[in-house]
């Protein structure tokens, strides 16, 4: 994909595993176009298409919020399979001429899919240009999404092991959305995820050609990329700021003690006995024990540690109290916590937790597989 500052033009390539028929007809046929044509996070609302030269195409896209933003133009030129172009205007005021941009559409045959190239000219300012490149970008992973037979598994990729606990926040997510994906088995600075993290950590996440990295953005994205269950609580400020503060305090203080002091001793002694770091895990205890005590007044007589409903907390909750249970010291400290043990046996039910399975993938190359969650 390239960008072109200095004409306001803008250019972008996508490979789409789908015949260039297919991909032809989803870009001028109206049921088409009203499952994938607007960013992720909206919904198509009204589609028309006249597919004839001089014919008129119209397209709203809807926010969660109910926000109506309508586009609509002329078609140039129609050469099935090969080209297509046509005028774009956003609804507004004034000079409708003003507004007017030009698309033009050629797709070639590669690979056994189509080669999209798209030319969008006529920008006022590259911040117009740059607007919309951010906007195609998430069009094209909705068109790719529903032209590619993998369907989301082909756009979106979490790059991690899967006996990280945060990769494994993130899978439940996935599956809590109803989200496929795949996951792309690799270790923290490995070169996979050194070439997306900035800090070599895992996860990392592909969207397409977009990248993210740390869980709690990576969340965010899923939230209000893809429609499903909310990851916060709908209901008021109060409980979505308690949302953030149980993730914060189990990204921080319950992550510390529980992996890095205690689980990952085990898992990865240090000494060289080859023996797990008596010392380091001593003195996590007393601060595992704070977390666990913690959360379990939070919980209080609830399955979930805000409302009746799970929330990005419990997705990051389940793992951790997971990893925690797996180790010698982990029983006897869960055990006078009743209400974060209830909690963890109600996400340990949930499909979204079965769906991404630690103990069955630890220590094993997981081969890239589509999880999907009915
Ligand atoms: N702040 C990061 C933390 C991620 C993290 O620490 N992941 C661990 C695996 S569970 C990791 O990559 N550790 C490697 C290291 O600490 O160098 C996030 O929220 O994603």
């Amino acid at each position: 994909m390239t960008t072109q500052a200095a004409t306001f033009e803008l250019e972008m390539t996508r490979f789409i595993r789908a015949p260039r028929e297919k991909v032809f007809d989803a870009f001028t046929d109206e049921a088409a176009m009203s499952v994938w044509h607007c960013p992720r996070g909206l919904h198509v609302g009204e589609v028309s298409s006249d597919v004839r030269v001089g014919g008129r195409y119209r397209i709203t896209m809807v926010t969660r919020d109910g926000v109506v933003h309508g586009v609509g133009g002329v078609y140039q030129a129609i050469d099935r399979p090969e080209y297509l172009a046509y005028t774009w205007a956003w609804d507004g005021e004034g000079d409708a001429a003003a507004r007017t941009t030009l698309i033009e559409v050629t797709l070639t045959e590669k690979d056994g899919g189509t080669q999209l190239h798209m030319r969008h000219t006529g920008f006022p300012d590259a911040a117009v240009r740059d607007d919309h490149n951010q906007g195609w970008t998430s069009v094209f992973n909705h068109l790719e999404d529903y032209l590619d037979p993998e369907g989301s598994a082909r756009t979106i990729v979490i790059v991690g092991s899967p006996i990280s606990t945060y990769v494994r926040t993130v899978c439940i997510a996935l599956a809590e959305k109803g989200v496929a994906y795949t996951l792309k088995p690799a270790k923290p600075h490995s070169p996979e995820v050194d070439a997306i993290h900035a800090f070599g950590r895992i996860p990392a996440m592909y969207d397409g050609p977009l990248q993210f990295y740390e869980t709690r953005a990576i969340l965010r994205y899923i939230d209000e990329a893809f429609d499903g269950p909310s990851f916060l609580p709908a209901n008021g400020v109060t409980a979505r700021a308690r949302a953030e503060q149980w993730y914060s305090v189990l990204d921080d203080y319950g992550y510390d003690a529980i992996v890095k002091r205690c689980v990952l001793p085990y898992l990865f002694p240090a000494s060289a006995d080859g023996k797990p770091d008596r010392a380091v895990i001593d003195a996590a205890l007393p601060d595992i024990d704070r977390v666990l005590a913690t959360l379990d007044a939070a919980y209080g007589k609830r399955d979930f540690l805000v409302g009746n409903a799970p929330c990005l907390a419990d997705y990051l909750a389940a793992p951790l109290m997971h990893s925690l249970s797996q180790v010698p010291e982990g029983p006897a400290l869960l055990a006078r916590y009743p209400n974060v043990q209830r909690g963890l046996a109600v996400m340990q039910a949930r499909p979204s937790f079965l769906s991404a399975d630690m103990e069955r993938d630890a220590g094993k190359v997981v081969p890239l597989r589509k999880v999907s969650v009915a």
